[in-house]
């Protein structure tokens, strides 16, 4: 088709029938609005509202029809900033008094008014000096201070009926475009992300292509809610942060102390099986450490301050396990004989982590690490990483972990801050983890940026119910704290060489891993991994002397059971036990105390004839060694 000069995008768009989903265009490659014409011969290319270009642009014009609204129903209220984020956008809002859920009911209402009027969404652009005027007159201080700091001569400004804001664009062609939305959140936000600055009031959206997408997204945010760890983790006894001890502190509350005593006996018994020796050393160490380390250089955004004593000796809390690891390394003398040394800990580290970025236990400040240092010959790189991510498949078997992917974590060459400058160093060690993979037969997505300082990593990325991923293992393949620290082994020919370090962690931290099990189960943890397993429950009172008796019995065997023996009713203790999550509800009435037997319920509400406590306690045994849950849905389904 000949297109003549100056035809506006969307009368290709029309004539060519494409169908209505295409919301914006690309020319040579730039995000542009239908109704830019076009002035010369270039690329076009389509944006459909359903790919992930065409979603962030409905919902940056969500963002605007949402302010738009506010400003309507709410005069005196200044706009922002209004960005997109995953799923969704927010826009920040200053107004003395925070917004109500019946507000945003109110401002949902406005909105759908809006969008059917279909206003037509115009650009223009002004010289930054005409904005910085219009915004003032407006009264919009922000926008006025935002200007003030564009480089930028001209800037852009988007209309749609009476209402117009500062920004870059595309935005779909009209309000009518948006259909399916809806507001799902309040929050407090400083202006700019600084606390000495004033609060703002940010409300939270999402918008889709389709009432089907909208709905099946809200469904997903249900079911996310339902097993936040955050929530569980309160309403289960596992753990708590306090305001008093600080935020990115967690406390392990018994139960939850209880789980995770389980789980490191289990990766600790794991790895001894598998010839790793576990050590246990200090929190701190002397400041220079950890220059010499290079984290100092590289990692100290991320490290609290030094403490110094009369101005003698400076510390540190670590942020990494690793250069103690080397300090035991360096004890000996090693012969290539005695490598690879596999040193591991349940290391306890503190990093400083940003206020806004910690979440209950999956983002802290004080952790402790699965971690172990392995010291190898080059030659053993490849066995020692191959190793490692058989042993992470073992374990994720374990705990049925399915929706996961690898990522091979790159440096970003162009950022020599971040990552130590060696590009053949870089190179070598990448090859390593890209043939390591291969041999496991793992696909993998690459992620430039994602390595360590010392090193690339392969991490494995957990998914949750919404589709986000957060690492739990990691590889990581180290050529530079070896070079840093000296590291020595003689080899065959009686020469001294350097060894390769493997940093690698496979449980994560028990922080984060802990995050992820309660999500992962819903709070339904598998036999082996509750903290209660049992609990048994009288009728009358008439029987407690039996199941005192079942109770000494399993506990003599170490079977986690506990005994409510209290005057209520029996399915008052039932729906109290499935409260608690408890593989097993054990009821004890006048028949069992007669016949010596348990009648046991499972936590999904199957109830099993009665049997003999033996039978009962053999059931236990096998169901605790296939690890696997047994009368609950897990992963698929819902959480209760
Ligand atoms: C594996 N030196 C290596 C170690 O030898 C190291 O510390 N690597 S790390 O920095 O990637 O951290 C290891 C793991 O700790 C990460 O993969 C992640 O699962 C977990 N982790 C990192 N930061 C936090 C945090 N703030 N809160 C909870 N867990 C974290
Ligand atoms: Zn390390």
């Amino acid at each position: 088709m000949e297109i003549p000069p100056g035809m506006k995008i969307q009368e290709i768009v029309s004539s060519l029938r494409l169908n209505s989903h295409i919301i914006a265009a690309r020319v040579d490659g730039v995000a542009v609005d239908l109704d830019r014409p076009l002035r010369r011969d270039c690329a076009l290319d389509w944006i459909p509202m359903d790919s992930p270009e065409g979603l962030d642009i409905l919902r940056h014009s969500t963002a605007h029809l949402m302010a738009q609204a506010v400003q309507g129903l709410f005069p005196g209220t200044q706009v922002t900033i209004g960005p997109t984020i995953e799923d969704g956008f927010y826009y920040d809002f200053n107004r003395e008094s925070s917004f109500t859920p019946e507000e945003l009911e109110t401002i949902e209402a406005r909105m759908r008014d809006l969008a059917a009027s279909d206003l037509k969404i115009t650009r223009e652009e002004i010289s930054r000096k005409k904005a910085i005027e219009l915004f003032r007159s407006l009264g919009e201080g922000y926008k006025v201070a935002i200007l003030e700091e564009i480089p930028d001569d001209t800037v852009s400004l988007y209309r749609q009926g009476d209402w117009v804001d500062l920004c870059r664009g595309p935005h779909v062609p009209a309000t009518g475009v948006i259909r399916a939305f809806k507001l799902t959140g309040i929050a407090g936000a400083y202006w700019r992300g600084d606390e000495r600055n004033e609060m703002l009031q940010r409300i939270y959206g999402t918008s889709w292509h389709s009432e089907e997408a909208l709905s099946e997204h809200l469904r997903l945010l249900e079911e996310a809610k339902k097993r936040d760890h955050r929530k569980l983790g309160q309403e289960l006894g596992l753990f708590m942060v306090s305001e008093a001890i600080g935020p990115g502190l967690p406390i392990w509350l018994p139960k939850g102390a209880m789980v995770r005593s389980i789980l490191e006996r289990y990766i600790v018994d794991l790895e001894r099986s598998l010839g790793y020796q576990h050590v246990y050393t200090p929190q701190l160490a002397r400041t220079d450490l950890y220059r010499q380390s290079g984290h100092w250089d590289h990692f100290k955004d991320n490290m609290y301050p030094p403490m110094r004593f009369e101005d003698k000796e400076e510390l540190v809390l670590r942020p990494m396990n690793c250069p103690h690891h080397i300090m035991i390394y360096r004890r000996d003398l090693h012969s290539y004989r005695d490598l690879p040394l596999r040193l591991a800990e349940l290391g306890t580290m503190y990093r400083y982590e940003r206020s806004g970025v910690l979440s209950g236990l999956s983002r802290v400040r004080a952790m402790t690490l699965n971690d172990a240092h392995i010291f190898c010959l080059p030659e053993q790189i490849q066995s020692e990483t191959v190793g490692v991510l058989r042993l992470i498949e073992r374990v994720y078997r374990d705990f049925g972990f399915k929706d996961y992917w690898y990522r091979l974590s790159l440096r970003d060459p162009k950022d020599k801050s971040k990552f130590v400058d060696n590009d053949a160093m870089w190179d070598n060690a990448e090859r390593y983890l890209r043939q390591a993979l291969t041999e496991v037969g793992i696909a993998y997505k690459e992620a430039t940026g994602e390595a360590a300082y010392y090193g690339p990593k392969i991490d494995v990325q957990l998914n949750d119910v919404l589709g986000h991923s957060e690492t739990l293992s990691t590889v990581q393949l180290d050529f530079y704290l070896p070079e840093r620290f000296g590291l020595e082994y003689v080899d065959k020919d009686g020469q001294r060489k350097r060894p390769v370090m493997i940093h690698r962690g496979v449980i994560s931290t028990m922080e984060r891993m802990m995050a992820f099990l309660i999500e992962h189960y819903a709070g339904n943890f598998p036999l082996w991994l509750s903290p209660v397993q049992v609990r048994l429950m009288t009728v009358t009172d008439e029987q407690k002397g039996y199941a005192e008796k079942v109770l000494r019995r399993l506990q003599a065997l170490g079977w986690r059971a506990e005994l409510d023996g209290r005057n209520e009713k029996l399915g008052y203790k039932i729906r109290e036990a499935q409260m608690a999550k408890i593989p097993y509800a054990v009821v004890i009435g006048d028949r069992e105390t007669k016949n010596q037997t348990v009648s046991p319920r499972r936590r999904g509400g199957q109830t099993l004839e009665p049997m003999s406590v033996s039978a009962f306690i053999e059931l236990l045994g096998e169901e605790e060694v296939a690890r696997e849950l047994v009368g609950d849905k897990p992963t698929a389904g819902t959480a209760d």
